[in-house]
């Protein structure tokens, strides 16, 4: 074979488009050599084709499975044609150079999910291995081969090669980038099918969802958008609690934001499993508490953040009796005292009717809803644009958690229990999240900052001077950097550090909290919050 024509390889399952395709680029003077299926159709429609056997001296073996796995085809694609070794070696065992690469797959994903369904045996012989391995070669040999995996881009491939010096560095690039999309997806599918198969796995579910309209709300999240409220009716959500079941005993109408910040308040609080109140803002828990006495948890919940608290949403995980109704109505923002608390929501499992009735009396609007604590676990579905995602709900408790000490310093039992109040609270926080606590209740957190380092410095800042001998939880590692959370933690007066652990620098994490005898822990649970 000499190295003077320029060869087109093609090897592909979806043949649309093959005919025009081997044809034009046999009329640019292209050899054309195909595998067993496509030559057939190419020489059927008059163009000139080697057999991919003739090029490798080599016959299909194995029902197909060792096609154009040789170095007659690998070589030809791989060699650097800017190196003379490479053409040396190419030439010394007579492989011939291909510059055009294109290969579509066995329809993995067709196969597998057909209404008729394969047996075992059939989907594993429809894993294509040669035609990722060439489509993967002639990607990564892109200075110099163009590989196409779409029939729409035959087309522009001719058009490419007609102008004279062939495609461009630039059309390569991007094809290469098309073709490990391509067989990453595929991959993918074939991991996912595996999945399906193995015990250990359950297959997603398919999923849907029986929705009824509650009600039409007044807009969404702003007033430019129209919106309404449906509920679940699955049986797998029915009397899991939660707020989409709530009562309304009194206030003005819940919006679009009164439910997703009630969710988030409720679900929070669903979570501690003494008596404890949580104050969410915007999705976040900003003052959150736990007390014997529900009315001490309520104050102390409030004092964590009083600025983010008016305006906010109270959720308790017992009754609400009289005397914590009256304090909810008379209570004053800490910094003015001039001023009684506003909120949009209260929300707990019950009232006595003098609670009720006292809290009736705090404001005409305040919106007072009843209803089961959420229970633990469940489904969680979000919406992206043309899709759904799926995952089932972070139900992680501390008690499910070992929390392992790793530093010189041991945590003391009280900051043990402190820091399963901030992991509580963490796993409820948008991340980067960061909570410090003390004494069951919570000084200050970091919501949503893309920055850990940010995150901590804002949840020290709000903790203040209460700072001194709390303890703090991360939803994820620290990543150590030198100005890194743990030494700012450290600083500040923090005794006690929990991160789930597993960083490249945990070693660092360590190192710090022993120079400033600080006790770390880890968890081993991540509890992002995206
Ligand atoms: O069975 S394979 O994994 N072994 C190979 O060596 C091989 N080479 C190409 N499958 C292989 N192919 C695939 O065959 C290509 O990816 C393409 O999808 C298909 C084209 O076969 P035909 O030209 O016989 O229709």
């Amino acid at each position: 074979t000499s190295g003077a024509t320029k060869k087109a390889l093609i090897s592909v399952s979806d043949k649309t488009g093959l005919i025009e395709l081997a044809k034009g680029l046999s009329e640019l003077g292209y050899e054309v050599v195909s595998t067993g299926g496509s030559a057939s159709a190419i020489e059927a429609a008059g163009v000139p084709v080697q057999r991919v056997e003739e090029l490798t001296g080599f016959p299909e073996m194995l029902d197909g499975r060792v096609k154009t796995l040789h170095p007659g085809v690998h070589g030809g694609i791989l060699a650097r044609r800017d190196l003379p070794e490479h053409l040396e070696a190419v030439g010394k065992h007579s492989i011939s150079l291909i510059d055009v690469v294109v290969v579509n797959l066995y329809p993995f994903r067709q196969t597998v999910t057909a209404a008729d369904a394969p047996s075992y045996e059939t989907a594993v012989e429809n894993i294509d291995i040669g035609g990722p391995a060439m489509i993967r070669a002639a990607a990564k040999n892109h200075e110099h081969v163009t590989v196409v995996v779409d029939p729409n881009d035959y087309q522009e491939l001719l058009e490419g090669l007609k102008s004279g010096g062939g495609t461009s560095l630039e059309a390569r690039k991007k094809l290469a980038w098309k073709a490990y999309q391509h067989t990453a997806t595929y991959d993918s599918t074939v991991a996912e099918w595996f999945w399906s198969q193995i015990g250990g796995g359950e297959p997603a579910p398919e999923l849907s969802v029986p929705l009824r309209r509650v009600s039409g709300l007044r807009y969404g999240e702003n007033p430019h958008q129209p919106a309404a409220f449906y509920s679940d009716l699955s049986l797998a959500e029915a009397g899991r609690g939660g707020i989409a079941g709530a009562i309304q005993h009194h206030g003005k109408e819940m919006s679009y934001n009164n439910y997703l910040d009630g969710d988030a308040a409720y679900s929070a609080v669903s979570d501690i499993p003494g008596p404890a109140c949580v104050v969410v803002k915007h999705t976040n828990p900003c003052g959150a508490a736990t007390r014997d006495d529900l009315l001490d948890a309520y104050r102390l919940a409030v004092r964590a953040d009083p600025i983010s608290a008016f305006g906010g949403i109270v959720a308790f995980n017992r009754p609400v009796d009289e005397a914590l109704a009256a304090e909810i109505r008379e209570f004053r923002s800490p910094t003015d005292n001039e001023t009684r608390m506003f909120y949009e929501i209260v929300i707990a499992p019950g009232y006595t009717p003098e609670g009720l009735a006292k809290l009736k009396g705090k404001s005409k609007t305040l919106r007072i809803l009843e209803a089961p604590l959420r229970a633990p676990s469940g489904r969680s579905l979000r919406q992206i644009a043309g899709g759904w995602l799926y995952q089932e709900a972070d139900s992680l408790a501390p008690e499910e958690i070992e929390f392992t000490p790793v530093s010189e310093a041991k945590p003391t039992e009280q900051q043990l229990e402190d820091l399963r109040f901030a992991w509580r609270i963490v796993k409820h926080v948008k991340s980067n999240a960061i909570t410090v606590a003390k004494d069951g209740r919570l000084l200050g957190m970091g919501s949503g900052q893309p920055n850990r380092v940010k995150s901590t410095e804002i949840a020290l800042e709000k903790a203040a001077d209460d700072v001194q001998g709390s303890v703090l939880a991360s939803d994820a590692f620290f990543p150590f950097s030198w100005n890194d959370s743990v030494e700012k933690a450290c600083q500040a007066g923090v005794k006690a550090i929990a991160h789930p652990g597993g960083s490249l620098r945990d070693q660092d994490a360590i190192d710090c909290c022993n120079k400033y005898g600080v006790a770390l822990v880890t968890t081993n649970v991540r509890h992002f919050r995206h």
